[in-house]
């Protein structure tokens, strides 16, 4: 069977053909011509007539630092998944694989901005200035999050798919109405990450409409790691996931996921156009999750091997270390000490993981409202009663 030239049909009001679909969902598997890419799987930095520009201030320090920042948060995410299987943490949440569409991203907000993670943003986290030991509580379950999302401008970790969209949607109308929106050195944007199996999800679908219809400045942010959970992208969609943003009327970009600083110029551009009242944009950052979905899945259920070998080679971390080696000339001496960096980084994320006294009883219900209903008052001391009669037992 041969492949048309395009997915799209030629008279748009005919019913997509077999063939059409098929080779809608091809592109969907690929990164497609459509991919911005600024640096190669090679390391060989490269240029982009729309969005090259938005990185060209990137020099050899300012590629170090994005290269310290990837590694240092793979480092927390393998610790993370070591204390799981050793008893320490409940669950581990993966970002292997992920750590450019993270840090590209992470790294072009500003401070004004505010963002909205799902469960597998430790490295946006990172780039918020949250440390890495704040992370633990969730996933131990001694905490609902554990940095004031108001300070940080990055809310707590969400886990129902895709809810964030309307968060986050909501919160940059706020901005609009706000006046946050215009040219001033005071505009603010928010940025949104979910999943490409969120994209499924009908929250996620309520926020793109109201974002349009009411200009609002959000970066709708999605990882397509290919995989939600055990669903392969496929089984999600039809076309291309950035090409969805079209039929909400905003623009759509597919950046390669495992490209730092391809995700750095993008987001700076598509922030910057929700700042300056163009919002919203969709990004789809196309990726790999190298890992399990969480430390509870086993991928080898249903997926093979090999496709996970071929993502080895597009590594996002490889392809910098090796542009800062052959086209900035960086010796071994600065490989050296981020790894010393990370040794001593996951030496104090462990210690303090093993050392984190278990909460009272009443922790559960502090921090949730501001003041307890008399409901929940009531509640909270029917608990802590029923908690005491234990006492000595
Ligand atoms: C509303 C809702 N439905 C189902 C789930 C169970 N669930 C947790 S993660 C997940 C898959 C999400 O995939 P994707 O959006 O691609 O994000 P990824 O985990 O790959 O980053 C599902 C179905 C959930 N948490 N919330
Ligand atoms: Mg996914």
């Amino acid at each position: 069977m041969s492949r048309p030239q395009s997915w799209v049909p030629t008279d748009p009001r005919s019913a997509p053909t077999r063939e059409h679909v098929l080779s809608g969902l091809h592109g969907t598997d690929e990164g497609g011509a459509e991919l911005v890419q600024l640096l190669t799987p090679e390391g060989q930095r490269v240029s982009d007539d729309r969005f090259g520009s938005w990185a060209d201030d990137v020099g050899a320090e300012e590629l170090k630092g994005y290269y310290r920042d990837m590694v240092l948060v793979r480092r927390v995410d393998r610790e993370g998944n070591a204390l799981q299987r050793q008893g320490q943490l409940g669950i581990w949440v993966p970002l292997l694989g992920q750590e450019a569409a993270q840090v590209g991203a992470g790294r072009a907000a500003t401070p004004r901005d505010m963002i909205f993670p799902s469960y597998r943003e430790h490295g946006v986290a990172w780039c918020r200035g949250i440390d890495p030991t704040d992370l633990l509580g969730i996933f131990r379950g001694t905490d609902h999050g554990s940095w004031d999302p108001i300070e940080a401008r990055f809310h707590l970790y969400t886990i129902v798919i895709g809810n964030q969209c309307l968060n986050a949607t909501g919160y940059a109308m706020g901005q609009k109405f706000e006046g946050k929106v215009g040219d001033g050195p005071d505009a603010e944007a928010t940025m949104c990450f979910f999943g490409d199996g969120a994209t499924s999800q009908g929250d996620v679908h309520e926020g793109f409409v109201w974002a349009a219809a009411y200009d609002a400045p959000v970066v709708f942010y999605c990882q397509n790691n290919q995989w939600a959970i055990s669903v392969p992208l496929e089984r999600q969609t039809r076309v291309p996931l950035f090409q969805r943003a079209r039929g909400y009327g905003f623009p759509g970009v597919r950046v390669d996921g495992n490209d730092v600083l391809a995700c750095l110029a993008v987001t700076r551009w598509a922030l910057e156009e929700c700042r300056t009242g163009n919002g919203p944009v969709l990004i789809e950052a196309f990726t790999y999750r190298m890992d399990a979905h969480t430390t509870s899945d086993d991928p080898s259920r249903y997926r093979l091997a090999d496709e996970l070998e071929l993502w080895k080679l597009k590594d996002p971390i490889e392809r910098v270390r090796v542009n800062l080696v052959r086209e900035h000339g960086v010796g071994q001496d600065f490989f050296d000490e981020v790894q010393a960096k990370s040794d001593e980084l996951a030496a104090r994320f462990r210690a303090f993981c093993v050392a984190m006294p278990d909460p009272g009883p009443d922790r559960m219900f502090s921090e949730v409202y501001a003041e307890l209903s008399p409901q929940l008052a009531a509640e909270k001391s029917a608990y802590l009663e029923y908690h005491a009669s234990f006492e000595g037992a």
